[in-house]
């Protein structure tokens, strides 16, 4: 197979990936792709004009998009580690929803502010942070809920969607505090528990210096 997985440990997609693989106890070849370097990215965009990372390459595979990998793990390894997405129908259609949500409404209005706070005062756009922050506090509203229902949620019943919601949560400890809603507070506790994280943060943590984000 010879998975080679391209990515980033300070991307949050990549980290995404990244828990799929050590939740599933899969090997591979890690390829770490530095994006602010003009010229690492340029080569990595000859490999994948798209210039997303993650991406897993294989003897037969070439598959970007972080959900797509792990519906790629889960396939080929359905009997390894953790289950990513249940087997069941029903669960697996409810598991990518959480994983959209996620991703959509979460990671990405977090990366803007994260990647807004990174530029010169007069280049920030105030109005598309502020649009963000709305997006997030929508997510939190339907996340304590959701959580509400489900306190296994990040621990016994472990799946994508909590790798998808580890990073965004871990950087929105900063940039969108989420003290005021305490089912996610202890959600992510249980996320920091796994020892797939824990496995990550040796890597991660000083990835974050020089982003100050911890
Ligand atoms: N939907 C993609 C999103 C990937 C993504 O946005 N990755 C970011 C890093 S977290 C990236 O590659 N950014 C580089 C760029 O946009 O130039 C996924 O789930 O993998």
């Amino acid at each position: 197979m010879n998975l080679k997985l391209y990515y980033n440990v300070a991307s949050t997609y990549s980290q995404k990936a990244l828990l799929a693989f050590f939740e599933k106890g899969v090997p591979f070849t890690a390829a770490v792709v530095s994006m602010q370097d003009p010229v690492a990215r340029a080569e990595y965009k000859k490999l994948y004009p798209v210039g997303k990372i993650p991406l897993l390459t294989g003897d037969d595979v070439f598959i970007p998009e972080s959900s797509i990998i792990i519906e790629y793990l889960e396939n080929e390894f359905p009997d390894s580690g953790t289950t990513l997405i249940p087997h069941d129908k029903t669960a697996a259609r409810r598991v990518r929803f959480k994983d959209r949500v996620t991703d959509l409404y979460l990671n990405d209005p977090v990366a803007s502010i994260f990647f807004d706070g990174l530029k010169p005062p007069e280049a920030r756009n105030a109005e598309a942070v502020a649009k963000a922050r709305e997006t997030i506090g929508l997510t939190y509203g339907y996340m304590e809920s959701a959580l509400a229902k489900n306190p296994d949620a990040g621990g016994a019943d472990f799946n994508m969607s909590d790798c998808a919601a580890f990073a965004p949560l871990f950087y929105a400890q900063r940039l969108h505090p989420f003290h005021d809603y305490p089912n996610i507070v202890a959600y992510f506790g249980r996320l920091m528990a796994r020892p797939s994280v824990q496995r990550l943060m040796p890597e991660l943590l000083p990835a974050l210096e020089r982003f100050n984000v911890k």
